[in-house]
């Protein structure tokens, strides 16, 4: 406590002024003792009250703010002379009040009553902090400790973009995909969920929403990890455009990837060449001695390989004439002699296809 103590010095001088009365007549100056005296003004013992209403207004990534009812300097009444704010990562007593680290720059107290705020910067992203305040008057009479609030700073930033998706193979309906993972913030940690998406048509982020979504996308690793997903059941000979996103758990999601196209493949030929229209039919009866041998031989895929042609009459090799093309060959043997009555004529036809 301190006494204010003000000392007033009064000196009075009285200059007496000569008055000629008479021109033999004149007074001399008096002078009265210094007047020296004290008082003392009452002591301001009364604090100011302890702010209750502390609160969290806002917060960013690295900011909170802080509202609260401004206190008196006597209690409620009147206008204090400062605030001490204070913030931790742990609760914040009395006991611990001086280990907190003070903020800088609280506002001069408004009168007894009114809302007051701070914003608290440089603080870390997801991490959770206490806060509170003391309110001293200029008498240096401090409050006790406020009520002590706590908040957590929120995540606002995405993963990175991703920039070098690429295809590392391909089917007739499958593209393997590979990229370098982002972090949940930019390019640090780990982000929680990819999004990939293919199109046939040229994706944007205007069309991503209708971009058909793949499935199975893998866990996120940390950021660098080369990760991978195989797309399936696509369509055979078709170009795909490619797209991803990575997401963090709160939600933030990184901007459009590189995108990239591929065309799958054929599908792939694994049915062998037959054979149709014979002439004359199988089992056929009453066969004319000098028949010609009529028939086509056919691929759905990659088509005949005429080379690969064989014709077998009775056990001997023959050499037909070959015309039309590899989907669709004619072979057409002439018998240099003709068949003999009633006899079984045998034939075999073999012939591979032209797929890789
Ligand atoms: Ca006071
Ligand atoms: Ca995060
Ligand atoms: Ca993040
Ligand atoms: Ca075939």
């Amino acid at each position: 406590m301190k006494t204010l103590k003000i000392k007033l010095l009064i000196t009075a001088i009285f200059i007496g002024l000569p008055i000629l009365l008479s021109a033999a007549n004149a007074f001399a100056a008096n002078t009265m003792t210094a007047d020296v005296y004290t008082f003392t003004i009452v002591p301001d013992t009364t604090a100011p009250s302890i702010v209750s209403n502390l609160s969290i207004s806002g917060s960013t990534e690295n900011t909170v703010t802080l509202a609260w009812s401004a206190t008196g300097d006597d209690a409620a009444s009147g206008t204090a002379t400062s605030y001490d704010i204070r913030y931790s990562t742990a609760l914040i007593t009395l006991a611990n009040w001086a280990s907190a680290t003070q903020a800088t720059g609280e506002p001069t107290p408004a009168i007894a009553g009114t809302s007051q705020t701070m914003t608290i910067s440089s603080l870390s992203r997801e991490t959770t902090y206490y806060f509170a305040i003391k309110v001293s008057d200029e008498g240096a009479n401090q409050s006790g400790l406020s009520n002590v609030i706590n908040t957590t700073t929120p995540d606002q930033t995405a993963p990175s973009v991703i920039a070098n998706l690429s295809a590392t193979g391909k089917t007739h309906n499958t593209v393997n995909l590979s990229w370098t993972a982002p972090g949940d913030n930019a390019a640090t940690g780990t982000a929680t969920s990819y999004d990939v998406r293919y199109s046939t048509a040229l994706i944007s982020l205007a069309n991503w929403a209708s971009a058909t979504q793949a499935a199975g996308e893998p866990a996120p690793a940390i950021a660098g990890t080369t990760q991978t997903l195989s797309i399936t059941g696509l369509s055979s000979v078709t170009k795909y455009y490619f797209a991803i996103r990575a997401t963090d758990e709160a939600s933030n999601q990184a901007g459009l990837s590189n995108v990239i196209n591929t065309t799958t493949d054929a599908t792939p030929d694994t049915t062998p060449p037959y054979t149709t229209g014979h002439v004359p039919a199988k089992d056929a009866t009453n066969i004319t001695t000098d028949s010609n041998i009529v028939l086509h031989v056919k691929d759905d895929g990659a088509g005949v390989d005429s080379s690969t042609i064989q014709m077998i009459v009775n056990g001997v090799s023959v050499s037909p004439l070959i015309t039309g093309t590899p989907a669709d060959y004619t072979l057409t043997y002439n018998p240099l002699s003709d068949f003999l009555n009633g006899q079984d004529v045998f034939i075999t036809i073999r012939a591979s296809d032209l797929a890789p």
